[in-house]
């Protein structure tokens, strides 16, 4: 409680809030994380089989109808409160950017319209050869993780077609990655929420913040290498915990 005090003090406080999330926002919608025991997607399935450039060039259909999955899941989901506690906080500091590590729309959907994706998006596929973006097929029934499903052709070049999201081993979208880091440099605030902190260079935007003088407030169940960081750790879920922040 004496934290959750804080918390809200130094947010109400703040001219400048960068918001960082992760999959643990989205968790309460739904929507699988990648690492947590047990419901974690690395529990399932192999990254390293699923989540890389080489995995979609030896088997473009496997790594397709994965993503055609999630893109599914995502699609039944609904924004939870702790995304429109991440929406209000907009409302309250005008000057808030809100950076993303996740690849759903939750954000989008909870009124945060111009958030900053670091890790791209799962409706906005591109043609691997030329890059133009590409329309989302329509859905083929009800899909599961393990099926596979041919990626559409490109209209324009007849190249594959895949997701518009950053595997591992892939640079991050440069304008997305200079716009997150002139935010955390820059902020009173940053609230990092529902992420593990191990994935680069994401992993730097609430260091770079903390080093530049902010003060970090975390939302996550777990304990992160970002406790270490954070001037408050609010340990709980972020659906329970952002709407008494706010508030
Ligand atoms: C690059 C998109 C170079 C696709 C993803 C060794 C050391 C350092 C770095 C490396 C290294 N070896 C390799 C690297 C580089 C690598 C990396 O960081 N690897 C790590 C794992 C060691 N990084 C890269 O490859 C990056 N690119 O370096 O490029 C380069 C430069 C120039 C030119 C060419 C190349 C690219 C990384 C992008 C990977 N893409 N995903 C997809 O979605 O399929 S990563 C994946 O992890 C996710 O998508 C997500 O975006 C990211 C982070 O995960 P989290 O969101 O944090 O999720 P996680 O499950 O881990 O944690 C969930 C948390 O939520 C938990 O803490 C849990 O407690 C909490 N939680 C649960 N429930 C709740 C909750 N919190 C709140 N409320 C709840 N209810
Ligand atoms: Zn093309």
């Amino acid at each position: 409680m004496e934290h959750l005090r804080e918390a809200a003090k130094l947010l109400a406080q703040a001219q400048r809030v960068a918001v960082f999330t992760g999959a643990g926002i989205s968790a309460e919608s739904g929507v699988p994380t990648f690492r947590d025991a047990l419901t974690g997607l690395w529990e399932r399935f192999d990254a390293q089989s699923l989540a890389t450039p080489q995995a979609f060039h030896e088997d473009p259909d496997l790594v397709w109808g994965w993503y055609e999955w999630r893109r599914h899941r995502v699609g039944i989901a609904r924004p939870n409160a702790g995304h429109d506690a991440v929406a209000a906080i907009e409302t309250h500091a005008p000057h808030t950017t809100v950076i993303t590590q996740n690849v759903d729309d939750l954000h989008e959907r909870a009124g945060s319209a111009g958030t900053v994706h670091l890790h791209g998006s799962l409706f906005a596929p591109r043609c691997v050869v030329c890059e133009k973006p590409a329309a989302l097929p329509e859905p083929t029934g009800e899909p599961d993780g393990g099926r596979r499903l041919p990626p559409p052709a490109c209209v324009s070049c007849g190249g594959l077609v895949r997701p518009g999201v950053v595997w591992f081993g892939e640079a991050l979208p440069e304008a997305a990655l200079e716009t997150a880091c002139r935010a955390a440099a820059g902020c009173d605030v940053l609230l990092t929420i529902g992420t593990s902190g191990l994935v680069y260079p994401a992993a730097e935007i609430p260091r770079l913040a903390a080093r530049s003088g902010a003060a970090v407030i975390q939302v996550n169940p777990r304990p992160t290498p970002l406790d270490r960081i954070a001037a408050v750790n609010l340990h709980g879920p972020a659906a329970r915990s952002l709407p008494d922040l706010v508030a």
